[in-house]
């Protein structure tokens, strides 16, 4: 009796410490940011992680790692869907190739103006949209603002869509981007971000198209300084987990994580604004002819036949977004 009591009281000594250390241990994912340390959106990163750490008392800590050291977008989506990556920050362009809805939400010249863009967002459409993409190994956390894209190239300064006629243009690896540049009689060449500085310098490519920011950040206007202010498209960025890692957590800390994105949005905003014009005093000051594009009927006319050729299930949430008001 008194050696069984003498056995359980070591097997205590040693099982208490080891599960108060196992609760103590935080539980730490990775966030994967193709954008460098001090770009808006890896600051609305920071502040997402700032918010969940915080939340939940230390227990969860997202580490955010910048500047595609985890792959460029394509990859780690692939690598988010199979769990090895538990959290990215990207544009919804690269993703809508695993989820095609999401393409309803970058047509272009389909939002009025930022306010509208965000009111579909942050509304019931925005939601449905984030809770939908669970069956592809995603969970949908929030939006980010990604501004407008617009074309920039080496060659001349382009003024109108008849410009770009010929031109070989870098997208993303989205099959609508290819689609807007071939509508504009162009050249689309899909490449990882991470490759269109030196493409712009050995000629691989004529131009790309882009919002301020990443055009200043990632030093594309050293190498092509006519940027040409189309607006062509508006598209929203996304942080989304994988439903592998993040279904390991219980539903509470899920929503808690959610909650977090989503509280994360306004501070990602402001800094984005605030970007976007120390992008546009850079360029301009660095001798970068900027031509703006007041009228854009021409514009939006160009790109009238992709609406038509969308599927139905698009095209059904296409009017959803534009009767927003
Ligand atoms: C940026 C976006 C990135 C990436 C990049 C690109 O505007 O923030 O996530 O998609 O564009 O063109 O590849």
């Amino acid at each position: 009796m008194k050696r069984m009591h003498k056995a359980a009281l070591i097997l205590m000594l040693i099982l208490v410490p080891a599960m108060l250390f196992a609760q103590a241990k935080p539980i730490v994912l990775r966030l994967a940011e193709t954008h460098p340390k001090g770009y808006p959106t890896e600051l609305g990163d920071e502040e997402f992680a700032r918010l969940v750490k915080e939340r939940s008392g230390g227990r969860i800590v997202i580490e955010v790692y910048p500047g595609s050291q985890l792959g460029e977008e394509k990859a780690v989506i692939e690598q988010v869907q199979f769990g090895a990556i538990d959290l990215t920050r990207v544009s919804i362009s690269p993703l809508a190739s695993f989820v095609p809805k999401l393409n309803a939400f970058q047509m272009p010249y389909l939002y009025r103006d930022s306010d509208h863009m965000w009111k579909v967002l942050k509304g019931d459409i925005g939601k449905e949209l984030l809770a939908s993409l669970e069956p592809f190994g995603f969970i949908g956390l929030g939006w980010f603002d990604g501004g407008a894209r617009s074309f920039y190239n080496s060659k001349k300064p382009v003024r109108t869509p008849a410009d770009l006629k010929g031109l070989k243009i870098r997208v993303q690896e989205s099959e609508l981007m290819m689609g807007l540049v071939r509508a504009f009689g162009a050249v689309p060449t899909p490449m990882p971000y991470g490759e269109v500085y030196s493409g712009l310098q050995t000629g691989v490519i004529d131009g790309a198209e882009n919002n301020p920011p990443s055009y200043f950040s990632a030093s594309h206007y050293e190498v092509a300084k006519y940027y040409t202010l189309d607006e062509h498209t508006m598209v929203p960025e996304i942080i989304i987990g994988s439903k592998i890692s993040l279904g390991r957590l219980s539903k509470a800390d899920q929503d808690l994580i959610k909650q977090a994105a989503f509280d994360a949005i306004d501070y990602q905003r402001a800094q984005w604004a605030a970007y976007v014009k120390l992008s546009m005093d850079k360029v301009i000051a660095a001798g970068c002819t900027i031509i703006p594009v007041p009228d854009k009927t021409e514009w939006i006319k160009t790109v009238q036949p992709m609406y038509k050729t969308q599927s139905k299930e698009i095209q059904d949430l296409i009017a959803r977004i534009q009767a927003v008001k």
